[in-house]
């Protein structure tokens, strides 16, 4: 039977860099994220008879709002839900199964890389039927009817018990409760090459993934240890926990920092990777060497036809404005297109769509291809695994050589987390008032050459994005860029990207925040970031 049921709105849901992210009491209200699912059902069309798929990260609360979920695609008169075992699917691996069973879209349950459990994060997100998240003309539309939502509906029935695999039956609808792993596996072994990351694995490199708790944990083990030939235990925090086990799932120096001092020792791994809460972000560390995403990007770029899913070459790359030049370089090299985009993979979807980028990447840990329409955490491990098994070098040696052949982005970005909104937004302001007067200035032996709140056009649909974030861009091309984070759920994050171009190869061992200490201090002289915000140091530096 389907109940339509009365609901008030609520006035907060607008979804930010990826979904609408609050914490779980805000989402646990009554009806909150019934409303939110009905919301994004309002604002489809053609959705009748069709496939949706269903899934997220194993965090408190998911498989809550999957029952919902499931109940409520029933009621709206789709024709499948395809839902994760468990309530399991990763986001790439909810991309992929969305693209291979032409799905009309998905709901990706998912507050990323923020930790789980009662008093922690939740999150909700609309993918469309490339797989990708759903672009802001949708994201805006269902933020307008979650304001003025009075009803929704459900199936009254009982829950489904999403730990059998196969195909059930609620309220007339069909349910394919599947395993997760599987399709996300077999596209992994079509685009790498699994025999020469064995032989790299058998001739004794020790490979270690941190999955941190967090969802990848079983596609990591079916992968490294069983298709790869890794020793068990090369998996570490290999079982998704609604609490994460008390992990934060943010891999970075700072949230994978066992990781990397264990890859750092001497008797150590070879080489090191983990993953965020929904498996879309990868940190990479190699004996001696931490890769920045940038460079990562960059150097899976310039090596991509090492792997047979790239063997043909890459029509282009993309990466988000706040993301290193260093891909730039490459892509100019190799003679392809190069995109700029506002943060967000919402905005990389187009470009794939179109065939004009084959490779994306995020400084924020995030790498991807077209073979789905997310970051994909994992793709990035194999790809830097192959790369190495294909160069045979070791990590250090891959990314010093390309410093060597490219030149070095120096680049750190500085988060100041859970500032006062109102002292964050005053100093956005202050900040754009001053852009205006700010090129031709001199700090110390900077000079900025432009300044601008960056604007993305996007070439496919001709759609305008304003005020992406402020840049400040030095003569020489070096240039800080100032962001407030569009997807925490406490007070304000403000970010600060540097970045500094090194040419000369003599000098691509200073440490990183020397390299860029002249630059720190000029972002904080430009923004008075320090006394608006009332903190000394950032929260964490990456
Ligand atoms: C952050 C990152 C951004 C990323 C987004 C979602 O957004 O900076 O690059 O796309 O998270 O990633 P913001 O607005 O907080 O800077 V995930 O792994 O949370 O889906
Ligand atoms: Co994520």
């Amino acid at each position: 039977m389907i109940k339509t049921v009365a609901t008030t709105p609520y006035q907060d849901q607008k979804p930010g860099t990826s979904g609408l992210r609050k914490k779980v009491p805000v989402f646990a209200q009554p009806n909150y994220a019934e409303n939110f699912i009905q919301s994004i059902f309002d604002s489809l069309e053609g959705f009748e008879g069709k496939t949706l798929v269903v899934g997220g990260d194993g965090r408190y609360y998911n498989r809550e709002v999957i029952q919902k979920a499931i109940k409520m695609a029933a009621a709206a008169g789709f024709g499948k839900v395809m839902v994760g075992q468990g309530g399991i699917l990763s986001t790439p691996a909810a991309s992929n199964v969305i693209r291979k069973y032409h799905a009309f879209g998905g709901i990706v349950l998912s507050a990323s890389h923020n930790p789980g459990g009662p008093t922690e994060d939740f999150g909700i997100k609309y993918n469309i039927g490339n797989g990708g998240p759903a672009p802001e003309k949708i994201t805006d539309a269902i933020y307008a009817r979650s304001k003025v939502i009075d009803t929704y509906k459900i199936a009254d029935t009982a829950d489904l018990d999403l730990d059998k695999v196969g195909t059930f039956k609620v309220a007339g609808m069909a349910v394919e409760v599947i395993d997760p792993v599987t399709d996300y596996a077999e596209l992994m072994e079509q685009l790498f090459d699994f025999g020469a990351i064995r032989a790299l694995i058998a001739s004794g490199v020790r490979v270690v993934i941190d999955s941190m708790g967090a969802v990848t944990g079983p596609y990591a083990t079916e992968i490294l240890e069983n298709r790869l030939g890794a020793p068990e235990g090369s998996v570490r925090n290999a079982t998704p926990l609604p609490d994460f086990g008390g992990h934060h799932p943010d891999p970075n120096l700072v949230h994978a920092k066992e990781l990397y001092d264990d890859v750092m020792s001497k008797d150590g791994p070879h080489f090191g990777a983990a993953s965020d809460g929904d498996g879309d972000r990868n940190m990479i560390v190699g004996k001696g060497m931490f890769v920045t995403p940038s460079d990562s990007l960059a150097i899976i770029a310039a090596n991509a036809t090492l792997a047979p899913g790239y063997a043909k070459g890459i029509a282009g790359i993309a990466r988000s404005m706040p993301t290193s030049a260093a891909a730039d370089r490459v892509a100019e090299k190799l003679g392809v297109g190069m995109y700029e985009t506002p943060t967000g993979w919402k905005f990389f979807g187009n470009l794939l769509d179109a065939g004009k980028a084959t490779v994306c990447g995020e400084e924020s840990f995030g790498t991807g291809s077209d073979h789905v329409r997310e970051k994909d955490g994992l793709w990035a491990v194999l790809f830097w695994l192959n790369i190495m098994a294909g160069r045979n070098e070791s990590v250090a040696e891959i990314v010093k050589s390309h410093w060597a052949e490219y030149g070095r982005n120096y680049y750190s970005r500085h988060d100041y987390e859970e500032v006062d909104s109102d002292a964050a937004n005053g100093m956005m302001t202050a900040l754009r008032e001053k852009l205006a007067s700010l090129p031709g200035q001199s700090f110390g032996s900077l000079k900025v050459a432009a300044a601008d709140d960056f604007a993305y056009h996007d070439p496919i649909d001709g759609s305008v994005s304003k005020n992406q974030g402020i840049r400040v861009l030095f003569e020489g091309g070096s240039r800080v860029v100032f962001r407030l984070s569009g997807t925490g759920t406490s007070g304000a994050t403000i970010r600060v990207y540097v970045e500094r171009y090194e040419p000369d190869a003599s000098k691509h061992d200073i440490d990183t925040q020397v390299a860029l200490a002249d630059l720190i201090a000029v972002a904080d002289e430009i923004s008075d970031l320090k006394k608006r915000s009332g903190r000394d140091a950032p929260t964490v530096i990456t």
